[in-house]
This record gives structure tokens, C-alpha cells and sequence, in this order.
């Protein structure tokens, strides 16, 4: 899945990016495994030769955006549209080399971005219903046409009404047929406040912190506040030194995993994992898929031949002591097709070829 930074010329995407990808990235992007501590275990109890963790492809590439420079806003949006989720940068230290408007103010700048899409959104359904419109002129429409015509009159009411469509519920066929316009006011956001390293900890008592925190909850978008340098410099310790670090500076985890944890939980997505051949490995699906779903993402053949799912929490094959002492514990149950998993199953798809 695709996570596309978005932030106003000199945010501190890049940093972050840095932070994320530490140097394993090409051309503005980069793949990030979630940390997952129980994959961890799973892996040391199965013996696993191979660790795969489950990971989210992170996009440095969209245009540099600037407020005031409406073709470079445009831009930015269309960039932004083939994202899964957006993680917006906002500004919360001071810089001499940060020209454009000066005060700090992440509230305003968040404001910002967030009428940009709305305003991105309904010119794209503008277009959209011109063209539909044209259709029904020569009467060469579809139901499906008409449906789509009638959700789109909806969204415009509520963009207009400066509503966020993100809790809107389309049902099945008319989500797909809207899919392509990627609209940005349903996409999973993140708001990140990138702080000066002398206020990490303390950004709640900052006097931006409050009305930034209070749009946020407004729009119902979670908000991590972290000190980009910071993260960077943190990833390049070894592992062992990061927490007394941490713990130097009062803080009981990195925001980049609190930040890498939130995405996750933004993109409506779970995780299950599989043992297969000593490769012990994370995979996503939608949250609430089927263990078909799960079967379908592994490989299109076990989708096809699919006979039935063994799953068992990985809680409880971990608290057993492994999948073979679970299975001697009875905790592995037998599942069909249209069985709903749960966030952290482990799978074993019994198929034919
Ligand atoms: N004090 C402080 N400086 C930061 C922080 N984050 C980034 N910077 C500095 O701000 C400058 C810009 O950072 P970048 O990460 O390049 O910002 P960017 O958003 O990618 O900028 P563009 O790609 O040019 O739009 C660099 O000099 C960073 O070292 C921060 O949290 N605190
Ligand atoms: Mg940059």
C-alpha cells in the first residue's frame, strides 16, 4: 500500500523519509516493514530461516508544494490521488531557510490542505457530472451511470457543507466505480506536527499545539507529533543504544513507530501470518476479510483450490509454544471460505492444484 507524504516546502518530509526509509530508498521511495514484535516471536519459535514482515511502500516524490502557488497545490493533489493514505508534515519549529509564511502555524497549514481537497474533490466531480450529463443527453446511460450521477450530487452537498466524506458508506458497486477518482477527503489521513528537538515531549504546553489538535479532532484525523532530525538520527544508532536514549530524553517509545503503527491502524487493514517452509510471514488484508481473501493475497492458485484454513491466533500459538503445539493443544481450528479473520490469525491454507 502506498503512504504519500504531503507537506509545504521545507515541512521536513524528507527528513522524515530519511527517518523511514534509512537509506534504503530509490527515487523518493521506499519500502517500510511495520515492526511486529509477535512476528518476532512466531520467527523464533518455528525456527523460521526467513522473516518477511508485512511493509507499506512510503512516497517522498510528490511535488514541492508551496501555499501561495496554486499550480504547484494542484500538482501536489494529483500526485497525491493514487495514494492509499496520506501523512501530512506540518511545520512546528522555527527556521530562518522556512520563507513562506512566517509565523508558525500548523493549524493554518493543515486548514490549507484540507481545502485543497475539498476543493481538489469537487472539481473533480464538476468534471465528472458535466460528462454524465452529456451522456444522458444522448441517452446512451447506463443505471449504473445514473447511480453514479446521483452519489456524486451527494458528495458535492457535502463537500459544499464542508463535511469530510470518510465515514460515508457507498456500498459495494458504486465504491468501485468511484475508486479511480481517488478522492483525498476519503483517504486515511495522518497529521504529523514535526516539532524542534527541545519541545519533544513537551509539544502539548506549546500554544500551536491546541488549535491544531482541536482541527484535528474536528476531522477526525489522528495527530503524532515527532522531531524529524531526531528519528533520523535514533535509526542510526544501534538497536540497543535507542532505548536509554530514548529514556535520556523521557520518552518511552520512537514517534516513528507510534507514527508507523497509526498509518496502520488508518488504513483499515489487519494482519495474519503464515509459516510456510521456515519463511514465517506477515501479510495485509482489508480488515474483516475472509480466509479466502487471505488465501487470494498468498497466491491466486491457493485461492483457486482453496479446500479449507487452519487459524489460530498467533497470541495462542505463541502461548502454546508453536504451531505444532497448538495443534496438540486443540487450538487450531478448521475454517471455511467465508470464515472472518482476526487481526494477528495465523493461516494455513489446505488447497489443491
Ligand atoms: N529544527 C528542526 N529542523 C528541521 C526539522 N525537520 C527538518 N528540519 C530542517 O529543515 C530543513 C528542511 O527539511 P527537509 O526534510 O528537507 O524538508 P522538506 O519538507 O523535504 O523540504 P522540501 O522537499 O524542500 O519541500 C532541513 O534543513 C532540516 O534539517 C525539525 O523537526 N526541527
Ligand atoms: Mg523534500
Amino acid at each position: 500500500m502506498k503512504i504519500g507524504l504531503i507537506g509545504f516546502w521545507l515541512s521536513g518530509r524528507t527528513t522524515l523519509f530519511d527517518a523511514l526509509s534509512q537509506g534504503h530508498a530509490r527515487e523518493g521511495v521506499a519500502t517500510v516493514p511495520l515492526p511486529d514484535p509477535r512476528l518476532e516471536q512466531l520467527a523464533a519459535l518455528e525456527h523460521a530461516k526467513k522473516v518477511s514482515y508485512a511493509a507499506l511502500e512510503w512516497h517522498d516524490d510528490l511535488p514541492d508544494a508551496l501555499p501561495d502557488k496554486p499550480d504547484t497545490m494542484r500538482a501536489a493533489m494529483a500526485a497525491a490521488r493514487p495514494m492509499d493514505a496520506l501523512v501530512i508534515v506540518l511545520r512546528l519549529f522555527d527556521s530562518p531557510y522556512a520563507p513562506y509564511h512566517a509565523p508558525i502555524d500548523p493549524a493554518r497549514d493543515l486548514r490549507r490542505w484540507l481545502d485543497e481537497f475539498v476543493l481538489s474533490d469537487l472539481q473533480a466531480i464538476e468534471n465528472r457530472l458535466e460528462r454524465l450529463e452529456r451522456l444522458f443527453q444522448s441517452h446512451k446511460e447506463s443505471a449504473g451511470d445514473r447511480a453514479e450521477a446521483q452519489a456524486l450530487g451527494e458528495l458535492r452537498v457535502k463537500l459544499n457543507r464542508g463535511e469530510s466524506l470518510h465515514a460515508l458508506e457507498l456500498g459495494h458497486e458504486l465504491e468501485a466505480r468511484l475508486r479511480g477518482f481517488g478522492f483525498l477527503t476519503r483517504k486515511p489521513l495522518v497529521a504529523v506536527a514535526n516539532l524542534a528537538e527541545r519541545v519533544l515531549g513537551n509539544e502539548a504546553t506549546l500554544p500551536e499545539w491546541q488549535p491544531l489538535q482541536q482541527l484535528c479532532q474536528q476531522w477526525g484525523i489522528p495527530l503524532v507529533a515527532l522531531c524529524a532530525p531526531f528519528e533520523r538520527d535514533l535509526q542510526q544508532l544501534p538497536e540497543e543504544e535507542r532505548a536509554p536514549f530514548l529514556e535520556m530524553m523521557g520518552l518511552s517509545e520512537a514517534r516513528l513507530n507510534t507514527l508507523l503503527h497509526t498509518v496502520y491502524e488508518q488504513l483499515g487493514v489487519q494482519r495474519f501470518y503464515t509459516l510456510l517452509g521456515g519463511d514465517v510471514r506477515a501479510w495485509l488484508v482489508r480488515r474483516g476479510a475472509t480466509a479466502l481473501e487471505a488465501a487470494a493475497t498468498i497466491h491466486t492458485d491457493m485461492a483457486k483450490g482453496f479446500i479449507r484454513a487452519e487459524v489460530c491466533h498467533a497470541d495462542e500459538v505463541i502461548a502454546a509454544g508453536g504451531w505444532h503445539a497448538a495443534h496438540r493443544a486443540g487450538k487450531v481450528h478448521l475454517v471455511g471460505r467465508e470464515h472472518g479473520l482476526r487481526d494477528g490469525d495465523v493461516v494455513q491454507i489446505r488447497f489443491h492444484v
